[in-house]
């Protein structure tokens, strides 16, 4: 450890003549491979705690070689910041969950997690995440990112010539990452908070929501509907009507007067459940949540230390304060009951924490009193925290209830790092074009934020839906990360058949698609969970030095391997080398709404059949499609497992690669295990689809026989 005072100094006084100081960090020192940590003078971790990364971090030396990025550090009338010089010209990106472009160029947010009905408020600043983060990509294509370590509401700039990050609080530490890549800078990120969870298979199939399905019956129907319709569908969600009077873990006696018989009956006919579950606690006595909460005093506090109540959907409501550990265990309990029920995930939504005010929260001066390793503090603290301790103790709850299962949670508030623990919806959406697109940049940049599982409410969710609308959507937007339909109270069905035969058929197309590619999306979710990289990925992650894709934002990724062109794309900006197209569902070919979906050249894409649930073998036939690059070559990886549980962790699993080699007029086909011990069936039917610029070839055979493709 050494300071930077001597020669930072004259620089910092020179370019702030104006303002009162800013100063280089008291201690820099190394904390991995190109990440350095900055610690800035009266850093004090009792007053801005790290809830961001996974663990602490340790020291391992001097910075390596001093970068040109030096934050300096500014603390005027206790509020801390920091800024970032920077030169040359860098696109810049991340910031979470934003409004807007891709490229953060020139950007400000405002990160105060804000429950923003249709994006509609706060000068669409804030929305429901924080994630003090940003990404910056250089000309060349090596790149950097910048964690600002701290949960005080705070406004964070993108600008050409500077990033600076302003908090209403104390100092704070400023991780920065220099690689070779912005793949390697997301790496380097999963490295400091952590990674996600693999997910169990069912939570990648599509998923059906509404506010709300108001009955048991209706909830069957819906699922009936499904199956008669043949649309492929893995989950039905419960949202807040299905309690008693919006009482959180109670049920409404006449609408869901069974919930273990109505989970019995979805999951009978292949469907999974997520009900919804929020923080705010009906203030009411003979409330069982609400006498335990009482009896161990673990409501969020007002400034003079009075419980605080604040409407939100059941009226009067407490909070609970999940600084405390001990609220947290008490939260994590209340799981159990209801879980046990058969409830497969859990929707954790209004938790920003959002209360109906003009402020749409709670006051900023209300007091968390912490506890192990957080210390006590105003909301203005732990305000961008309190959907991640939520979650964090929702997902502790389900796992101790149900430890051989991987849980599911879902969760509209959040924070960088929050991927530990939930997957995002990015929350009120409109049923609107511009929404509609907008949803590949937003969810694009949660990727790039270090939240790999998100989705926007597909269809749109306030307002009533066009079948075009609905077409267009769900047909560009099935391949997001999280597919799931949802709509508000009050508007018109939403469902994939509800807007005639054409737009039916439409999604049904696009819904089978998503299925067959499961054995691709799974494996780039099993890459997600061990490298830290997101599944939806930017078109310019295909060519890192290729500065004409850095702001495309209609095409984006799945993987490495796998480009969407929403058909709605004018002119996109896609890799100088051609990915072909390809027909995922013989239904696509015919259907002009459809996605372009293309592939890498030189890749393998692993795909199954079409099936209803994921509760049915997807797997059981296997098809390649495979693009030769321009040496004749091509490779890809299939990732498989029980789909659910841990037994993967103990070598339960088997991840394939698969090879193509052209000789003459043959390519070869070949796989070998690269791990895990999980059985393969080898006499499993194994297809070729090999694209050539002259058609498709196809061969099949069995998966253990190797393939030769004639051309
Ligand atoms: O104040 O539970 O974003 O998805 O349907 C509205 C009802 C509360 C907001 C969520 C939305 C959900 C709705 N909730």
């Amino acid at each position: 450890m050494r300071t930077r005072m001597g020669y930072v100094i004259p620089f910092a006084i020179l370019v702030t003549a104006s303002s009162s100081f800013a100063e280089p960090a008291a201690q820099i020192f190394r904390v991995g491979e190109g990440i350095t940590c900055f610690v800035p003078k009266g850093y004090d971790p009792q007053k801005t705690p790290s809830l961001i990364l996974e663990k602490p971090v340790e020291p391992q030396g001097e910075m390596a070689s001093p970068s040109s990025l030096q934050p300096e550090f500014t603390l005027v009338n206790g509020k801390a910041g920091a800024t970032i010089a920077l030169s040359g010209n860098v696109d810049l990106y991340g910031g979470g969950e934003v409004m807007g472009p891709l490229r953060r160029n020139g950007k400000t947010i405002e990160l105060w997690n804000t429950d923003n009905y249709k994006y509609k408020l706060f000068d669409q600043k804030r929305l429901y995440q924080s994630h003090p983060w940003v990404l910056g990509v250089n000309p060349d294509g090596t790149a950097f990112g910048v964690i600002f370590d701290s949960t005080w509401r705070a406004t964070l700039a993108t600008e050409d010539e500077q990033i600076s990050f302003q908090t209403q609080g104390a100092p704070f530490r400023v991780f920065l990452i220099e690689r070779d890549s912005p793949q390697s800078v997301l790496a380097g990120l999963a490295e400091l908070t952590g990674r996600m969870d693999l997910p169990p298979v069912w939570t990648l199939g599509y998923q059906q929501s509404r506010w709300s399905y108001k009955t048991a019956e209706v909830v069957r129907e819906i699922a009936t509907e499904f199956r008669d319709r043949q649309i492929p569908c893995d989950v039905i969600w419960m949202d807040i009507d299905y309690m008693d009077g919006y009482r959180v873990f109670t049920f409404d006696k006449n609408a869901f007067p069974d919930p273990e018989g109505l989970n019995d009956y979805l999951h009978d006919n292949g469907f999974r459940s997520v009900w919804m579950i929020d923080p705010g606690v009906k203030l009411e006595e003979g409330y069982e949540v609400y006498d335990s909460g009482t009896a161990k005093d673990l409501w969020i506090k007002t400034a003079d230390g009075k419980a605080y109540e604040g409407p939100v959907w059941p009226g009067l409501c407490v909070f609970p304060d999940y600084t405390m550990p001990e609220t947290r265990e008490w939260w994590s309990k209340l799981y159990d009951g209801f879980v046990t029920l058969g409830m497969d995930g859990v929707w954790n939504d209004m938790n920003e924490p959002a209360v109906f005010n003009d402020h749409k929260t709670m006051p900023s001066t209300n007091w968390h009193r912490g506890g192990g390793d957080l210390p006590a503090g105003p909301h203005l603290l732990y305000h961008n925290a309190y959907g991640m301790l939520m979650v964090k103790a929702t997902r502790e709850g389900i796992m101790a209830v149900r430890p051989d299962r991987r849980p599911f949670i879902l969760s509209r508030a959040n924070l960088l790092g929050g991927h530990r623990y939930a997957a995002a919806w990015t929350g009120d959406n409109a049923s609107t074009e511009e929404h509609m697109k907008l949803a590949v940049p937003m969810s694009l940049t949660l990727g790039l934020s270090g939240q790999p599982f998100s989705g926007p409410d597909l269809g749109g969710f306030g307002g009533n839906c066009t079948p075009e609308l609905f077409s267009e959507w769900i047909a560009s937007g099935i391949f997001f990360p999280f597919a799931r339909g949802h709509a508000e109270r009050g508007t018109p069905q939403k469902e994939p058949w509800a807007f005639g035969p054409e737009t039916e058929n439409t999604s049904r197309i696009a819904i089978e698609r998503r299925y067959r590619l499961l054995p691709y999306i799974y494996t780039a979710f099993q890459r997600a969970s061990v490298e830290g990289l997101p599944v939806m990925q930017p078109v310019f992650f295909a060519d890192i030095q290729d500065v004409d894709l850095r702001a495309e934002e209609q095409a984006y990724l799945v993987g490495s391997d796998l480009m969407v062109i929403p058909n709605w794309a004018v002119d996109p900006e896609l890799p100088k080398t051609t990915w072909p197209s390809f027909s995922i569902v013989p239904a696509d070919q015919e259907d002009p709404i459809q996605a372009d979906v293309r592939i890498r050249p030189g890749a393998i894409i692993p795909m199954g059949q079409v099936v209803q649930s994921t509760s049915e073998p997807y797997m059981d036939e296997l098809t390649l499609v495979v693009a030769l690059d321009d040496k004749g070559r091509a490779s890809g990886t299939l990732y498989e497992d029980a789909g659910d549980g841990y037994e993967y962790r103990e070598g339960d699993f088997a991840q394939l690669e698969f090879t193509a080699t052209q000789e003459g007029n043959r390519v070869h086909i070949d796989y070998k295990r690269k791990a895990g011990k999980r059985t393969v069936d080898e006499n499993r039917p194994l297809h070729v689809e090999l694209i050539m610029s002259d058609g498709v070839k196809k061969a099949s055979g069995r998966l253990g026989e190797g393939l030769t493709v004639e051309l």
